[in-house]
């Protein structure tokens, strides 16, 4: 095997954000834009050689070509064996999956995700480590240091691998395995759920709606709800994955699934709505009658676990991101289990997981996961609601009612300001974190009094290690929050996330419209951090 070595130069933009590193496909179009952030990715790692690597992506455009380029490069690079899906497809939950059940070294991951795909979409890498989960701050900072100054990649002149044929073959001295992308994944879910009750359930009449959204999920959903569920054939649409995502947006969020809440909202909708998005990490959940947000999805999912036979001895504990509401908090506090606020980015939940300490993690971002994996997990959220409404019999909009006459309501909403120039964005955050001092104690209206104001800062109790400047988080003493930070995953400009929260408890008005509940949290966020005077948007991009 010859392995080559090319001269490159440096770009200054290979900055990994909040997962991995996204940048319009143009961007990675640039010559050896792609080589040089996996040299960088491998010169950060140590000891694989003669290892496997996992390679799979949602299969948007420019997939097929940087995962040719990533065989050639982890053949030169010393790796003995690369696993990737057929078609150079797998979904991010299940090159999880993969990279834990065959013990691989580590795995890449190539998705942007939600974002949109095509020429002029989005594109994205990702390292995931040995456990299964996302890179660790240490390994992304590594590479972008390396990135900064790297002169050479090697590769091999070899010949493409053949990606639709599942079997073994070779790339120079190294064996590529091209492997069926969604049986180990659809083996695991078995596992964990009680399929006999979720196909009974089906066979009762139980109508559902899966938009796969043109993207990964629609292979696996097509194989676990209609083949194996006995969910009707028609229950996924969009179930192709395409490399455009056919021109739509693959965010599950209510604003690129509106004709799905609509149609969830009719005297004859389906039971159960959800989607999944880009590449199979996130989910949404809709019951009739009842959009369920992420926040209070990770509740309901944490407090009734234990009805699945995965999780029937009950869970050690949770996760959420910081931003994602408190609701959770009330369950750990009843079950008497461990309660963790990481920042934003799924790699903080990694060292809780292996170290056993919490089972189920989630964010507001319409990300749910648990221990069987290290990534968050759509299909997974999906199946673990479908079996609780199997188990207790009741829809979706009454499971949510009494989990609020239970715990209380968390109200709760974020508000996204996308695109705004990021000198603006960056300077709005500043002026607020400069406020922060001077807010504790002060009134703001009869019932808002703040309990806290700081950027919040976390330190992993695992390894010790901290991460700062996470997010500005405004307290208040009944328990509302204000908070504000710059997203790590967009491409273009900044996108400022405003986060409002407050609680109603459980003998408390559990009724109102959210947008409605959250006025006075809305207008006082704008009082403190002007982000409408000052972009100059009359509204947010997008509210979920
Ligand atoms: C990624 C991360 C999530 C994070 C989300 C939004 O999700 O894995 O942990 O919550 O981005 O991050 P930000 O607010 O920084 O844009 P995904 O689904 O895009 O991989």
């Amino acid at each position: 095997m010859m392995i080559q070595t090319i001269k490159t130069t440096p770009y200054g933009d290979q900055k990994p954000g909040t997962s991995g590193l996204r940048k319009r496909v143009t961007v990675y179009q640039q010559p050896h834009y792609v080589e040089n952030y996996l040299q960088a990715i491998f010169d950060s790692l140590e000891g694989f050689d003669g290892q496997t690597l996992v390679i799979g992506g949602d299969g948007r455009f420019y997939n097929d070509v940087a995962i040719q380029t990533a065989i050639r490069m982890a053949a030169a690079n010393g790796f003995g064996r690369v696993l990737v899906g057929q078609g150079g497809l797998l979904s991010t939950p299940a090159a999880s999956h993969v990279i834990r059940h065959h013990k691989a070294y580590g795995g890449l991951v190539l998705s942007a995700s939600h974002n949109p795909g095509g020429p002029d979409g989005d594109f994205g890498i990702k390292y995931n480590i040995g456990n299964g989960g996302p890179a660790p701050e240490r390994i992304t900072d590594a590479a972008y240091e390396r990135t900064k100054v790297i002169d050479t990649y090697k590769t091999i002149d070899a010949p493409d691998v053949a990606l639709d044929q599942i079997g073994t073959q070779h790339s120079g001295e190294m064996v590529v395995e091209v492997i069926d992308p969604v049986a180990d994944y659809a083996a695991l879910m078995e596992t964990l759920f009680d399929f006999d009750a979720i196909r009974a359930l089906f066979a009762s009449g139980f109508r559902m709606t899966f938009d796969a959204m043109n993207a990964i999920t629609g292979p696996y959903a097509h194989a676990i709800l209609e083949d194996k569920l006995g969910a009707p054939k028609g229950t996924v649409k969009n179930g192709t994955p395409l490399p455009d995502f056919g021109q739509g947006h693959p965010d599950p969020n209510l604003v690129y699934c509106k004709d799905m809440f609509d149609l969830m909202m009719t005297p004859d909708g389906p039971d159960f709505g959800a989607a999944s998005d880009g590449d199979g990490d996130r989910n949404l959940i809709i019951g009739k009658n009842r959009f369920v947000t992420p926040s209070d999805s990770l509740a309901l999912l944490a407090a009734n676990a234990h009805l699945a036979p995965g999780y029937k001895s009950g869970i050690a504990g949770i996760a959420r991101s910081m931003p994602t509401s408190a609701a959770a908090d009330r369950v750990a506090d009843k079950l008497g289990i461990e309660m963790h606020e990481t920042p934003t980015g799924w790699k903080f939940f990694g060292n809780l997981l292996d170290a056993g300490r919490v089972t189920i993690c989630g964010e507001e971002s319409a990300g749910t996961g648990s221990d069987h994996v290290r990534e968050k997990d759509g299909l997974w959220a999906v199946l673990l609601w479908l079996n609780i409404v199997a188990v207790r019999k009741q829809g979706v909009d009454e499971i949510v009612r009494e989990h609020w006459a239970t715990f209380g309501r968390n109200y709760y909403t974020r508000h996204d300001y996308e695109e705004v120039d990021a000198t603006i964005a960056g300077k709005l955050v500043d002026d607020l974190r400069a406020q922060l001092p001077s807010l504790p104690g002060k009134n703001f209206g009869e019932d808002l009094q703040v309990a806290y104001a700081d950027d919040f800062k976390y330190l992993d109790p695992v390894d010790g290690s901290t991460s700062a400047k996470q997010g500005v988080r405004i307290g208040f003493t009944d328990g509302s929050r204000i908070v504000l930070r710059l997203s790590g995953t967009g491409t273009v400009g900044a996108t400022l996330r405003l986060y409002l929260e407050r609680y109603e408890a459980a003998d408390g008005r559990h009724d109102l419209e959210t947008q409605t509940a959250l006025e006075p949290l809305i207008g006082l966020s704008e009082q403190l951090a002007g982000i409408k005077q000052r972009t100059g948007r009359k509204d947010p991009s997008v509210i979920t």
